[in-house]
């Protein structure tokens, strides 16, 4: 489902046993060295989601090979099979191959039930190839605005978990963000309370 330009809604791309799969990756991905942290943004506040990077490192507003604001410690490389994915899902959901574009990134994000992104804009990377986004665990509010403000208008679209969302050409800098999460939706084998999201970029950086 297109719901803007370049910025297309895939449900289900990853059925439940990928899902659980990816929820175990994430586990293991998400412990120490470089491992979940919390965010504090440059004016003291701190992020509600928590998050760790694979390949790099985001830390507002740049990007890292060590994790610079939480142990210091290198980052975990990115793994193949999420640039397989990344390549796989914005191939099939926009009209052009990416089969060798070079995702470099995963930002992985923990929203408990009261976590919640404001409305941003992803600039920090230096490649105007697709973000790919995977959702696991409770459903979400995500809310997709304009290029132009961080205000109206926008579009609210239900994440669940298994779906994939891509963002290239002109909605690649658009204002997005989580108004709220829905506790207790996430489907019950995935044995997870709350939700991860995945976000697979292309740094441009060396
Ligand atoms: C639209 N994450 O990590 S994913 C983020 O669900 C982020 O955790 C949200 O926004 C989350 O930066 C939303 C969907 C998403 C990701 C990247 C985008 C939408 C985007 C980049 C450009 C435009
Ligand atoms: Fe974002």
């Amino acid at each position: 489902t297109e719901v803007a330009p370049g910025a297309v809604h895939v449900p289900d791309w990853l059925g439940p046993g990928e899902q659980r799969q990816l929820v175990e990756h994430c586990r293991t991905w998400a412990r120490p060295p470089a491992g979940l942290r919390e965010v504090t943004t440059p004016g003291g506040g701190r992020m509600s989601v928590r998050q760790f990077g694979l390949g790099w490192h985001w830390f507002p507003y740049g990007y890292a090979r060590t994790a610079v604001d939480g142990d210091g410690a290198p980052v975990k490389p990115m793994p193949p099979l999420l640039v397989d994915l990344a390549r796989r899902i914005a191939t099939a959901a926009l009209d052009e191959d990416f089969a060798t574009a070079a995702y470099d990134i995963a930002l992985i994000n923990f929203y408990d039930a009261d976590a919640r992104m404001g409305m941003h804009r992803d600039q920090d990377e230096k490649s105007p190839d697709p973000v790919v986004s995977l959702s696991l665990g409770d459903t979400c509010v995500f809310r997709f605005g304009n290029t132009d403000t961080r205000a109206k208008p926008y579009t609210d679209v239900e994440l669940r978990s298994g779906d994939a969302f891509v963002f290239g050409g002109p909605s690649r800098l658009a204002y997005h963000g989580v108004p709220k999460i829905l506790p207790g939706t996430a489907p019950p084998a995935l044995g997870l309370t709350g939700r991860l999201n995945l976000t697979l970029r292309v740094s441009g950086l060396a």
